[in-house]
């Protein structure tokens, strides 16, 4: 009787040509740090005829699924885009709800990500989150700084633009405080300023739903990295979806510039 309460929620097993193929793609070059911006939430609720929200609710569960394959691939760093400087600008009822992801979130799957060596993480502007926002995240990071499995790195309140502006006043800054001199500011400086610093170059950025652009994220970061774009919404995206990127970017000749 308690059984259905006691008993985790279980998920359908990966059928095995899936996972025959996870075993092969694990054998080649993995990309270290991959980042994906999750569109089409909004659409994919449309589709249904369900309020925009039932779409990033859904959205959030996606989240946790790719999360899960993305540690068992052995990628080291998943960088999710969960909101944006400019989605403040969005209906005040859609943003209440979206600050209340992180929380929701965490609430269902902190155990697992946990028991998973998952590490929890964020960028963006974290001060400029509501309280209870704030709360949830710095429960979960200290809950996992021990970890040193998948960093999960939420881009939260992020935008590339504002990121480098900070890092061009944080620079003068040091500069005026006669700290820095002009020579010293190469791209490695510039670098070791970005909320990244910590984390390996990214390599492999996602973006569902058919768009084809940036829209602000990790402008600087993403210049070896390897793109794939695909029109499944966010809310459909599955493990075969991103087994197929990363299968894609296994296929990629790599040259940073060079001839190879
Ligand atoms: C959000 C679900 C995914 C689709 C994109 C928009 C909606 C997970 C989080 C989250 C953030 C921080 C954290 C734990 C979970 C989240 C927002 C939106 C704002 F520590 N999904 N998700 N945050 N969506």
């Amino acid at each position: 009787m308690l059984d259905k309460f006691l008993l985790k929620k279980s998920e359908p097993a990966l059928p095995n040509s899936l996972l025959n193929r996870l075993k092969e793609a694990r054998k080649k070059p993995m990309p270290n740090h991959v980042a994906i911006i999750m569109d089409g939430n909004g659409r994919w609720a449309k589709q249904r005829n369900l309020p925009r929200v039932a779409g990033h609710h859904e959205g959030m569960k996606t989240v946790h699924k790719i999360t899960r394959f993305a540690n068992e691939l052995g990628v080291k760093v998943l960088t999710l885009y969960a909101f944006s400087t400019e989605n403040w600008k969005r209906p005040k009822f859609e943003v209440d709800f979206l600050m209340k992801l992180p929380g929701e979130y965490l609430t269902t799957y902190l155990p697992e990500l946990i028991e998973k060596n998952v590490k929890v993480e964020m960028i963006g502007d974290f001060e400029a989150l509501p309280k209870h926002t704030q709360q949830a995240i710095e429960n979960a990071r200290k809950a996992t700084e021990q970890n040193d499995g998948l960093v999960l790195n939420f881009a939260l309140n992020y935008g590339s633009r504002l990121e480098l502006v900070n890092v061009v006043k944080h620079i003068s800054e040091l500069a005026v405080a006669q700290q820095i001199a002009p020579e010293d500011i190469n791209e490695a400086f510039v670098e070791s300023c970005l909320m990244t610093s910590h984390l390996p170059e990214l390599d492999l950025l996602i973006r569902t739903s058919g768009e084809v652009r940036l829209s602000n994220f990790m402008l600087w970061q993403l210049a070896y990295a390897e793109l794939a774009f695909t029109n499944v919404y966010w809310p459909d995206y599955n493990e075969a979806c991103l087994l197929e990127a990363i299968e894609d970017f296994q296929t990629r000749n790599r040259r940073f510039g060079s001839l190879g």
